[in-house]
């Protein structure tokens, strides 16, 4: 299970994981007669150095004797974290399989090409099976399903599939992108149901800002998960200053965890696109990104991978969510974007209830996949 860090609450400190960044630094000892010493140097605010250089710079030379107490410091609050794990989801059996009846090695490359894996890795995977099959002399379907669930789950694996929330550097930001349709607004109510119920503080932003129905869409979801919502204040406001409030709220709320809805777009429509680009740089002033998903409604087809390479080309996505491989049987379009895009699948869709997500686990979507029990 992926490890997570949030911000501590309701316990104390010392029993925490600190963050680096705001480690609190021993105030230095002036050496000096009383009238000299410096006026309390605080312990420095991480992302100002340079005060503690200016207040050291302007301290007269060291002399002298010791004094007694040491130099008055201000400490601030220290950022305690907490390591934790979230709620496990299971895909259950959201998956597809591909199989209708036995495994049949003659059949495989057909029909991994008809659920969209892709021609190349359709043949790849098939002569990887045979090869396997024959080294170890597996014939019957238990045995076959066996092989291919191990070899799918090993080809799948890799080291960046759980969502960037382990920085420490809070609030995580989490940008959600994608055509229309594609299930942002439903994943985003989902995630935050889920990352609630784990405790962590969430503030979403509605910075779909073109139909009022989405940003109520959006607030329902909020409703449902007890967070915050930051809404345009008037419908065609311009995304990156609701994107701009909606961290400044995390900020002073000091939540864990900002998530923010964008309108959807069709990939080449390039002003739509680059509004993408000013919704991150207004997200930066405040704030890093710590992730941007590109959510891809699983039953698009060959398309998906047009679309995706558009999205990863300019919005400088992290990660994909794979949404709606309940209603699809060409669950390949996964395995084919991770491998052709080199970007993690990092969640899945499988329905439109509140639970039907789960952290993409490589190896239940190949048991998924191929009807493995
Ligand atoms: N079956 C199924 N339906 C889903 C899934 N995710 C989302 N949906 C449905 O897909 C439809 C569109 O979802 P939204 O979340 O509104 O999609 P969106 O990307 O926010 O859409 P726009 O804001 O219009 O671009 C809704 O009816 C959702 O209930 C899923 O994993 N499985
Ligand atoms: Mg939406």
């Amino acid at each position: 299970m992926f490890k997570f860090l949030k911000r501590l609450r309701g316990e104390k400190p010392e029993t925490s994981l600190v963050a680096e960044q705001f480690v609190e630094e021993p105030a230095p000892v002036i050496h000096a007669e009383p009238e000299l010493i410096v006026p309390a140097v605080t312990a420095p605010a991480p992302t100002e150095p340079a005060v503690e250089k200016a207040a050291l710079a302007q301290a007269p030379e060291p002399v002298r004797e010791v004094v007694e107490q040491p130099a008055k410091t201000i400490t601030p609050e220290p950022l305690a974290l907490a390591e934790v794990e979230l709620p496990k989801r299971s895909l259950g059996s959201g998956i597809r399989s591909l199989f209708s009846s036995d495994v049949d090695l003659d059949d495989l490359e057909d029909i991994l090409i008809r659920a969209d894996f892709g021609v190349e890795a359709s043949l790849e995977i098939t002569e990887d099976l045979k090869r396997e099959a024959n080294k170890v002399g597996a014939s019957s379907d238990p045995e076959l399903r066996l092989l291919l669930k191990d070899l799918l789950t090993k080809r799948l694996t890799r080291p960046d599939s759980a969502l960037n929330l382990s920085s420490g550097d809070l609030p995580y930001v989490i940008l959600v992108v994608g055509v229309n349709g594609a299930g942002k607004t439903t994943t985003i109510g989902k995630l935050s149901r889920w990352l609630k119920d784990g405790d962590w503080n969430v503030v979403l932003g509605a910075a779909d800002t073109f139909r009022a129905a989405a940003v109520d869409q959006l607030a329902t979801w909020a409703q449902r998960a007890e967070s915050e919502i930051v809404r345009p204040e008037r419908e065609g406001q311009d995304p990156a200053s609701v994107a701009y409030q909606t961290v400044e709220l995390a900020l002073a709320k000091q939540a864990d965890i900002a998530i923010i809805d964008t309108a959807g777009r069709l990939q080449n429509k390039k002003d739509l696109m680059d509004e993408l680009g000013k919704v991150r740089r207004a997200v930066e002033k405040q704030a890093r990104i710590s992730e941007v998903l590109l959510v891809i409604d699983a039953t698009t087809g060959q398309n998906a991978m047009a679309q995706a390479k558009a999205f990863a080309e300019v919005a400088n996505v992290t990660g994909i969510v794979m949404t709606k491989l309940d209603g699809s049987a060409k669950g390949g379009i996964l395995y084919a974007l991770q491998q052709e895009l080199d970007l993690p699948v990092k969640l899945v869709g499988v329905g439109e209830g509140v639970n039907d997500f789960a952290f993409f686990s490589p190896e239940e979507f190949a048991k998924g996949l191929v009807a493995y029990k």
